[in-house]
């Protein structure tokens, strides 16, 4: 059988007993439980999957970013999916009565979710929390990029669940392809924009609704009355998480022209406590490729050939071994726009940092670049908070702080633009991956036979009357 015959078949199977079994209140709770006990159990082997497959993960933040995560949303979804499901009453439409409305919430089928090999626990499984509350079933294709955790995630599922219900679909490129092409009812992909359009071009052909969860360059911006060391503290604390490999990592930063050296010495000072050492200290995660770390080599060289200047926050006599794949938290001070770095999502511990005069600027050349997955203003006045959200676009915003908009259940997640399409998370996840169905129930007597032909009579009238109610 070919590659694409077997994941049809694979297909086929969840379709069949999806309708064998419907997706009732207790069988989703069950699935979701059951994934939690899964993870839970699995914790361990997670965290050293992950941490090989990057060669060297702190496993606090396996634990904390992903594990932690992953279980809580889960428990959110528990304890909520009962109401999200219920049906929704809806008032009727006045000419219409006394016809009744209702919103029936239904799943889509089985839904297609292709991982991220960045966080590839959490993005993988995550997406399918969202899905099993909204009662489908699912076929999920970790990673390849994170080989480990895809066979741990694979382990995992086929213990907690039967294949026609929730089955890893591991595999290289070749297989993602082929998942992209299968006529699922849903697909939501992790990854690059570049990939992302592939995965949409592919969808396309069965009409395939994507959600696709991309990067871009998050800017955070900080204004001159932000006490300037908390706000180093912030950044560069959540840009060194997972060595910066975070889609909603801060990708640049814009400073107030006279903080720049301010904020170099916080940030040297924040480095300096959160690693002591970076040699042989695994609560510094490392890069996740080779490919990736010379692809950070080349945007370090690039900026400097182009008179960047660069600051590596290190101690004087640290040099990495040989194949340890360990960069160092370095700012770029001086970027500009020409700079390779400043062009593409950085995805590591590079953080440059670009001067403005006025936050008029400052929004003027975040305005001018593709709308990002996040954005980030230091700023404790309101009025300017506002102000930066009606005059900037982009998936999420925190105030004071990073990343941790992503964090709350209640919010959606997801980009804009090139940042991505569609949401995900809690509730807005379980919407995504539902089919909200329009439901009427016409009454005895029907408002909408008055309108019947002939139209010559008191039909005419009465729609003439119709037209100037809702017309004057
Ligand atoms: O490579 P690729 P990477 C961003 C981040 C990073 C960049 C590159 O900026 O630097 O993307 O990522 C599959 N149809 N993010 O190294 O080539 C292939 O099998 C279907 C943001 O991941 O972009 C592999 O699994 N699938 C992000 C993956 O795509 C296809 C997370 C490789 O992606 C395919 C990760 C096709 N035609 C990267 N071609 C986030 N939002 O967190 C390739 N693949």
């Amino acid at each position: 059988m070919s590659l694409q015959a077997s994941l049809q078949a694979m297909l086929d199977a969840q379709r069949a007993a999806l309708a064998r079994q419907p997706a009732t209140l207790a069988r989703r709770r069950e699935a979701l439980r059951a994934l939690r006990t899964a993870v839970w159990e699995h914790r361990d082997a997670l965290v050293a999957a992950v941490s090989r497959d990057f060669g060297g993960r702190a496993p606090a933040e396996t634990l904390a970013l992903e594990i932690f995560v992953l279980l809580d949303q889960l428990r959110f979804a528990e304890r909520h999916v009962a109401r999200w499901m219920r049906r929704r009453r809806v008032p009727g439409s006045w000419f219409l009565l006394p016809a009744r409305a209702f919103i029936e919430v239904q799943p889509l089928g089985v839904v297609g979710i292709i991982g991220a090999w960045n966080y590839p626990v959490l993005l993988t499984l995550g997406p399918l929390i969202d899905a099993l509350a909204a009662g489908n079933h699912a076929l999920v294709k970790p990673s390849e990029l994170a080989p480990h955790t895809a066979a741990a995630i694979a382990a995992l599922l086929a213990e907690a669940f039967p294949p026609e219900h929730v089955l890893a679909v591991p595999g290289g490129r070749e297989v993602a392809e082929a998942f992209c092409r299968l006529p699922l009812d849903h697909l939501l992909f992790t990854g690059s924009t570049r990939v992302g359009r592939a995965v949409m071009a592919a969808a396309a052909e069965h009409l395939v609704p994507v959600t696709l969860e991309l990067g871009g360059k998050s800017p955070a911006i900080v204004h001159d009355s932000y006490p300037i060391a908390r706000a180093a503290e912030r950044i560069l604390g959540a840009k060194l998480l997972n060595a910066g490999q975070t889609c909603v990592a801060p990708d640049y930063v814009l400073l107030p022209v006279g903080q720049v050296g301010a904020f170099e010495a916080a940030a040297r000072e924040a480095v300096a406590a959160r690693y002591p050492h970076f040699v042989g200290n695994a609560d510094y995660t490392r890069i996740g490729s080779e490919v990736h770390l010379e692809r950070l080599h080349g945007l370090v060289a690039d900026a400097r050939a182009r008179g960047a200047t660069v600051v590596e926050l290190r101690g004087a006599d640290e040099d990495p071994p040989p194949g340890d794949r360990l960069v160092f938290p370095t700012l770029i001070l001086g970027a500009t726009p020409e700079m390779a770095v400043m062009q593409e999502e950085i995805f590591g511990p590079l953080l440059p940092v670009v001067a403005y005069d006025a936050l008029d600027e400052a929004l003027v050349f975040v305005n001018a670049r593709p709308r990002p997955l996040a954005l980030y203003y230091f700023d404790d006045d309101r009025r300017r908070q506002d102000r930066v959200l009606a005059e900037t676009r982009s998936g999420g915003v925190t105030f004071n702080d990073c990343l941790l908009h992503l964090a709350q259940h209640h919010l959606p997640f997801g980009g804009v633009g090139p940042s991505g399409m569609g949401r995900y998370h809690g509730r807005h996840g379980f919407e995504t991956f539902s089919k909200q169905r329009g439901v009427m129930v016409q009454g005895r007597w029907s408002a909408a036979s008055l309108l019947a032909p002939p139209y010559a009579g008191r039909a005419g009238r009465l729609l003439d009357l119709m037209l100037r109610w809702v017309g004057r």
